[in-house]
């Protein structure tokens, strides 16, 4: 799973083309959607549409003429998707000046498969001029074209402007996971082309079934009219909300082999989807924290959005600042407490009662346990002392599944890290569980489990047992491929024996994560649930101080933007 993405920040990118820029052209040539016109005094097409779809209702974002030089209304009544304003003596029912969602340069055949993230609300939004009273729904994408008892209509015949229907689809018993596609049915008739058949204008798909009107979807190649990816007629433009996440705009042409391409005929609205590629781990390829990024829908474009954008040194394992240290200068509560792999310890030469464990000794100057070898030796920032030598940490390391390294340590990056309701810990951070509106999604091989929101794989019949872990329907050895670090042995999913075990806090739970594939992301190693651990709460490891704190600012973030796929993983007690 290696998207390729373009990374950006945080901000909301507003297009603010002037209506000049075309980007789609039907095979013949001809450049889509066409321009507004002018209709009972009031600039018509699919830009005048969008100003008239708002925050408030009943209002639209279209400026009046201008009297004078200077003093052109700018329109603004509400929060629209497109905004149209006149120049002085531009057209005096067109405006000349478009911003917010332009319907020319940002009309796109992408996405034409979505994956449903939150109960989808489906909206008529126009049905412009056309005679045809045509039916709107979703069908499930499976690389054939979709079978007439996969239609699922959500909007029929009768749904007039503003109508609206709400569908729990990921809980929805003909949703089989995954992607899905959308499609219109017509009521077009077969031999007099643009008329209704029979004169009944209502679109069924009992008409259909029965051989009257016709049938468009997302995916163009199994229209009705499909002639070849270069040939066919474009009957649908696919837009993005700017105003509104995880919204889409459907824009259809809908007669048969063609028409005037206003793109009017049918445009429907549906909220509650990702584009496809959209809300997956990502790598923004800033250091620490802000590295963790999520894919999000831009057009049909996909950008890296970071997840955290950083803040204050904790010491929790994870680099907080994003400067590419871990931990630096991080503090702890006790005046007798340090920093070490992520946790605070007692500083062995400061806590009367702390020993270190056999075969360590004290470093007095930094108060944490260590080789003896490396007794005196202070590192520059970003090495660890081995062996009385400095060097960067991790170095050829591969922990064992579920796990990262980190500071030359594999661990559990979940291990101690409390979440609130609703979220669930990934890669160290909490991020909104499965199941939910803005949740993460799971990916291929793993479903959710509504109750904790984890992604599970639940392929393994009868569980899997300690130090396994469950993948594609095999309980894989969560030590397969690791590389220890410091020349501990794996076992049983962990890393330990010579050079100190693994989390001095006994917290790590082995061999049921995912990935840890060191790469530094959030994880999307679809491996990970443990089956047999069916009744594990989640947060059971117990409260660090941290959590809480990040999992705020995680959520307002994360609810923002698109949902994360990742596997995230459930502990052991
Ligand atoms: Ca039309
Ligand atoms: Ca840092
Ligand atoms: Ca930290």
């Amino acid at each position: 799973m290696s998207t390729r993405v373009v990374c950006v920040g945080f901000a909301l990118v507003l297009a603010s083309a002037s209506v000049a820029a075309a980007a789609v052209q039907q095979p013949g040539g001809a450049t889509i959607p066409a321009s507004m016109g002018c209709a009972s005094g009031k600039p018509s097409g699919l830009a005048a549409t969008f100003a008239c779809v708002c925050r408030d209702p009943g209002v639209c974002n279209i400026g009046a003429v201008c009297s004078a030089p200077g003093s052109c209304d700018n329109g603004l009544r509400s929060t629209c998707e497109t905004t149209l304003t006149h120049a002085f003596n531009d057209n005096t029912c067109i405006p000349s000046q478009l911003s917010g969602l332009d319907p020319y340069s940002q009309a796109s055949l992408t996405p034409d498969t979505f994956r449903p993230s939150c109960p989808l609300t489906f909206t008529v939004v126009t049905r412009g001029t056309a005679i045809f009273r045509n039916v709107f729904g979703w069908y499930n994408v499976t690389g054939q074209s979709p079978a007439m008892s996969d239609l699922h209509p959500m909007l029929d015949c009768n749904a007039a402007t503003g109508a609206s229907a709400v569908l729990d689809l990921v809980r929805h018993p003909d949703y089989r996971g995954g992607e899905i596609g959308f499609f219109i049915a017509t009521p077009e008739s077969r031999s007099a082309r643009g008329t209704c058949a029979g004169g009944n204008c209502c679109a069924t798909l009992a008409r259909l079934s029965a051989g009257e009107g016709h049938l468009y979807f997302s995916q163009r190649t199994f229209n009705a009219d499909s002639a070849g990816a270069a040939a066919s007629i474009i009957h649908l433009l696919t837009y993005q909300s700017v105003i509104t996440p995880r919204k889409f705009y459907f824009a259809w042409e809908d007669i048969y082999g063609g028409s005037n391409n206003d793109f009017t005929d049918f445009v429907t609205g549906v909220e509650g989807i990702e584009c496809a590629g959209g809300g997956e781990a990502c790598d923004t390829g800033r250091p620490g924290v802000c590295s963790y990024g999520v894919t999000k829908c831009q057009g049909a474009a996909l950008a890296c959005v970071p997840v955290e954008g950083g803040g204050a040194e904790q010491c929790d394992g994870l680099d907080n600042d994003c400067d590419g240290m871990t931990d630096d200068g991080a503090t702890c509560p006790g005046a007798t407490e340090v920093c070490q792999d992520g946790r605070c310890v007692p500083h062995c030469e400061l806590d009367q009662e702390f020993v270190c464990a056999l075969g360590l000794s004290c470093n007095v100057t930094t108060g944490l346990c260590g080789e003896a070898a490396c007794a005196g030796v202070s590192c520059p920032s970003g090495q660890v002392c081995r062996g009385g030598s400095c060097v960067a940490p991790c170095q050829g390391v591969v922990c064992p599944h579920g796990q990262v390294c980190r500071a030359d340590r594999c661990m559990d990056p979940c291990a101690g890290v409390s979440c609130g309701a609703g979220l669930v810990c990934a890669q160290g951070l909490c991020v909104p569980g499965c199941g939910q509106c803005g949740g993460v999604l799971c990916g291929a091989g793993v479903t959710c489990d509504a109750a904790s929101g984890r992604c599970e794989d639940r392929s393994c019949t009868g569980g899997c047992a300690a130090g396994l872990f469950c993948k594609a329907g095999s309980c894989v050895d969560g030590c397969a491929g690791a590389v220890c670090p410091r020349g501990q042995a794996c076992s049983a999913g962990l890393c330990g024996g010579p050079g100190g075990g693994v989390g001095g806090d006994g917290g790590l739970g082995g061999g049921d994560g995912g990935g840890g594939g060191g790469d530094g992301m959030l994880d999307e190693d679809p491996g990970a649930a443990n089956p047999a651990c069916g009744a594990c709460a989640q947060g059971g490891v117990g409260g660090r101080g941290p959590g809480g704190a990040r999992s705020a600012a995680v959520l307002a973030l994360a609810m923002m933007m698109a949902v994360v796929v990742l596997a995230v993983r459930r502990r052991r007690r």
